[in-house]
């Protein structure tokens, strides 16, 4: 393929630039097909931020693991409702889980076990575009079909979610959740096999949080003061109903991403959220199909960035501006104690505003802590890996340089598993980005440490299957220089990751957590294996 050329023709005339991202600037999103909302018409901070409830145990039932145990039993069924996502728009159609999306939140602590019956009641038809020539989504399939995998989580293969392991509204899988992990934030959503992207979209996602006792002696700012913040971006007819863009080619109606010009917090759009004039921590998520989101405050403050995705830095970051990948979240602590009366917007790129936070008038004493040492990440010392797989990431285009299919090492979903580590062994995997884009690379099951990033030459790579590197290796950023599960692949450039795969033997999947990519080839089925 030719990204010179692909580039260049799609840098040129292009008029829809607020709702790009720069990492996506060679690519013109797909014009909507109908009109749709412009969320500048709206009326700013009208709607108070909604906090999602916290999920309630009905019922102890006894633990796979030790039948003497009874753990906590969840129900969530996914559900179709209607929802107003700001004041003045309609109702919208959304699913979710019972009537909220993002769903009630899952709250454990490390290592006590809980049950989750993921129950499909969901209607028959979907309302969004189903593209039946993807792997998976093939016309013989339901176009209801629904599975559940918690991203971060340290599961057994059969409660992970499995791609092809989906089921029809009437049916339910319960899974079990050891939780024996750090405390962090996890994240529960649809992981369906050719339509992931539409079923996360229509609102299966939800958050999941484990406590610890290392994390509770800090003194870090809670209850109230504990604020999730789910980023989402969509698109609305003027209905207010969700759209969701085609391809120009009616029979394969994919899109390579998707980018909405509409960003919701916890389900709504432009909210406020009163605050007091202390530190709050705010624990966010992107839940984005495709966006990345750079996060800065209006009055340039800036934020103590605490955790990852997969718990505590060993100590805070001083940001101006937070990064998030699809799939990544970020741990922050915002200290409002100097900004008493203020009205501060928190935004994303092109100064685009996503909420405001109201900071009282009145003074409050603010027994939290903010302390210098949060919690200690050992690095793992590369001389412990006992293999180093290099991994391509790339696509195939169309005779316009138009992506038709994401690949990883250019293999198929259905291609004999390559991927293979002994549990317990420790791996580098090299992440060769040959793309225009930067790809969020997840793996299931485990978590690992960035050890750097690195531009390499493409064209000699890909061509003439010679490395040649440009410039020196950079190490992770200061908010990534702890435990991850999803790490930004830039294009041109080998990422290093190095894991150790602890936990359970069986299947699980890696893959880019750009949905539109996850959907269309860009996943891939791994093997943990037994040792010898
Ligand atoms: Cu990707």
């Amino acid at each position: 393929m030719s990204i010179t050329r692909r580039r260049f023709i799609q840098q040129s005339g292009i008029a829809a630039a607020a709702v790009m991202m720069p990492q996506m600037a060679h690519r013109q999103p797909p014009k909507p097909v109908k009109p749709v909302l412009d969320p500048n018409t709206l009326a700013a901070f009208v709607d108070p931020l909604p906090i999602p409830g916290v999920a309630r145990s009905t019922e102890l039932r006894p633990s796979p693991d030790d039948p003497k145990l009874k753990i906590p039993y969840y129900r969530l069924p996914m559900r179709q409702f209607q929802a107003k996502v700001h004041r003045d728009m309609k109702p919208t159609r959304l699913w979710g889980f019972g009537t909220s999306s993002p769903g009630p939140t899952l709250e454990t602590e490390s290592g006590k076990a809980m049950l989750v019956e993921w129950a499909n009641e969901l209607p028959r038809e979907h309302f969004l575009p189903i593209d039946h020539s993807l792997h998976g989504a093939e016309s013989d399939k339901p176009d209801v079909r629904s599975v559940i995998h918690t991203h971060g989580a340290k599961v057994p293969p059969e409660s992970d979610g499995y791609p092809e392991n989906w089921y029809v509204p009437g049916k339910s899988a319960t899974y079990y959740y050891p939780n024996q992990q750090d405390a962090t934030l996890l994240w529960y959503h649809d992981h369906t096999l050719g339509i992931n992207r539409l079923n996360v979209l229509a609102g299966l996602l939800g958050l999941f949080i484990v406590r610890d006792p290392v994390e509770d002696a800090l003194n870090l700012p809670r209850g109230k003061y504990e604020v999730p913040l789910v980023l989402c971006d969509r698109m609305f007819d003027l209905d207010s109903q969700l759209y969701y863009p085609v391809s120009q080619h009616s029979s394969k109606p994919w899109v390579p991403e998707f980018f909405g010009n509409a960003i919701l917090v916890n389900g709504k759009l432009l909210p406020y959220l009163d605050v007091e004039p202390r530190k709050y921590r705010f624990r966010i998520l992107n839940g984005a199909n495709g966006r990345f989101f750079h996060l800065t405050l209006a009055n340039g403050q800036s934020v103590s960035q605490i955790g990852t995705d997969q718990g505590l830095l060993p100590a805070p970051v001083t940001l101006k501006q937070v990064s998030l990948a699809p799939g990544e979240r970020a741990d922050l602590v915002l200290d409002f104690s100097d900004h008493a009366g203020e009205q501060i917007v928190l935004k994303n790129d092109f100064a685009a505003p996503i909420m405001q936070f109201r900071v009282s008038r009145t003074k409050v004493s603010d027994p939290s802590s903010l302390p210098a040492g949060l919690r200690p990440v050992p690095k793992i010392a590369e001389s412990e890996a006992v293999k180093t797989r290099t991994l391509r990431l790339g696509e195939i285009d169309d005779l316009v340089q138009y992506p038709v299919t994401m690949l990883l090492n250019d293999k198929h979903w259905n291609a004999p598993v390559t991927e293979d580590p002994v549990l317990n062994s420790v791996e580098i995997w090299n992440l060769m980005n040959v793309t225009d884009d930067a790809h969020p690379i997840h793996l299931h099951l485990v978590r690992f440490q960035i050890l750097d990033r690195r531009r390499f030459e493409r064209f000699a790579y890909q061509y003439e299957n010679i490395l040649r590197y440009r410039g020196a290796a950079a190490a992770p950023e200061p908010g990534e220089a702890g435990w991850k599960d999803t790490v930004r692949a830039d294009p041109g450039m080998v990422t290093r990751i190095i894991v150790k795969f602890e936990g359970f033997v069986g299947r699980y999947v890696w893959h880019c957590h750009i949905l539109e990519h996850e959907d269309n080839e860009m996943m891939r089925p791994y093997d943990v294996i037994a040792g010898r």
